[in-house]
């Protein structure tokens, strides 16, 4: 039985939602809508699996861009996306068989997939990197909500993240440093909304494009429920406390871009996720964003299953250096 690794993920929103302590899971649970990992482009001969958090049986299908059915709904829960002809876009779709679920009412999974010949490694290579000075941007992050600092933080550093407040800028030192594995929630003067296109972008402090550190980027309504964008890592090398990412490996992750490049986030690509779905995260209603600093030594995973590897281990600065959170969409 395949069981969509994200679900490992989740943030006990879906479990107490999933399954008794003993005896069989909930219909709702068994039921739900399924899904695959959802990213702003993908590399063509991606596999995706679309699944549910407990594994019930489910179809794909594909079709053109514009489709709003598949041309045909295939077995299995699993599409490779050809190299052929990429980059192009596709859509995908999936629904729940499970014989169980024949008297629960479950949604369809549907959405487009940009397909490239690889993951964009710079901005300007059609990858939507925000500049620090777009005209999109329409507001910065003001306020923050909670900080803890992993290890590997100096004391000078041990500040409250004023620094990611406001504008992103130049100036490499004007960061909040999160540590490894240390979190920060900024907060907005108006709710971010889902507008066409990427609706928030996270800056940090790279002086060189390949002198990145990662962090996963999750928003949230409450402050209490978070929806967590999927991320995907294609490297497979450890990578030492010096060492240098190549942009070209990364995708979903904060940050992929050097010093003022953003990395854009799509709040529609977290449409499918279960906080979303069960209405504990309301996308045209965010007010909190949380960055959190990936612990690199290949712990943690990607939504692929994959690894992940960060310069580790860092000091001083250590773990992510949040510059600022730009607002491309609020809340009318
Ligand atoms: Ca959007
Ligand atoms: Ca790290």
């Amino acid at each position: 039985m395949k069981i969509y690794v994200l679900t490992l993920t989740l943030l006990g929103l879906a479990a107490c939602d999933t399954a008794a302590p003993t005896g069989e899971p909930t219909f709702g649970a068994l039921c739900e809508t399924p899904r695959a990992p959802l990213l702003t482009i993908v590399p063509a001969g991606t596999t995706l699996v679309v699944g549910t958090s407990l594994g019930a049986e489910v179809v794909v299908g594909r079709g053109p861009a514009d489709a709003l059915a598949p041309d045909a709904w295939e077995d299995g829960d699993t599409i490779t996306l050809p190299a052929a002809d990429a980059p192009y876009d596709v859509a995908l779709f999936g629904r729940v068989v499970d014989p169980r679920c024949a008297d629960v009412a479950t949604g369809t999974f549907a959405a487009v997939y940009r397909v490239a010949p690889a993951l964009p490694a710079a901005p300007g290579d059609d990858d939507g990197a925000v500049a620090l000075d777009d005209p999109r941007i329409v507001g910065w992050a003001s306020g923050w909500s909670r900080y803890t600092f992993g290890d590997g933080v100096d004391r000078r550093w041990q500040v409250p993240p004023e620094a990611a407040l406001g504008p992103a800028g130049e100036d490499a030192l004007a960061t909040a440093v999160l540590g490894n594995g240390g979190e920060v929630v900024l907060t907005f003067d108006r709710p971010l909304a889902d507008g066409d296109g990427p609706d928030l972008a996270v800056f940090e402090n790279a002086i060189d494009p390949g002198f990145l550190e990662l962090a996963r980027v999750a928003v949230s309504t409450d402050g209490v429920a978070f929806a967590e964008f999927d991320t995907l890592y294609l490297g497979t090398t450890p990578l030492g406390a010096f060492d240098t990412h190549d942009p070209g490996l990364i995708e979903g992750f904060a940050s992929k871009y050097p010093v003022g490049w953003g990395t854009p986030f799509d709040l529609a690509l977290l449409r499918y996720h279960p906080a979303v779905q069960v209405g504990a995260v309301d996308l045209a209603d965010v007010r909190f964003v949380r960055v959190r600093d990936v612990i690199g030594d290949g712990s943690e995973r990607d939504s692929f299953g994959h690894p992940v590897y960060d310069p580790t281990r860092t000091v001083l600065t250590g773990g992510f250096d949040l510059d600022a959170i730009a607002v491309l969409h609020e809340a009318p």
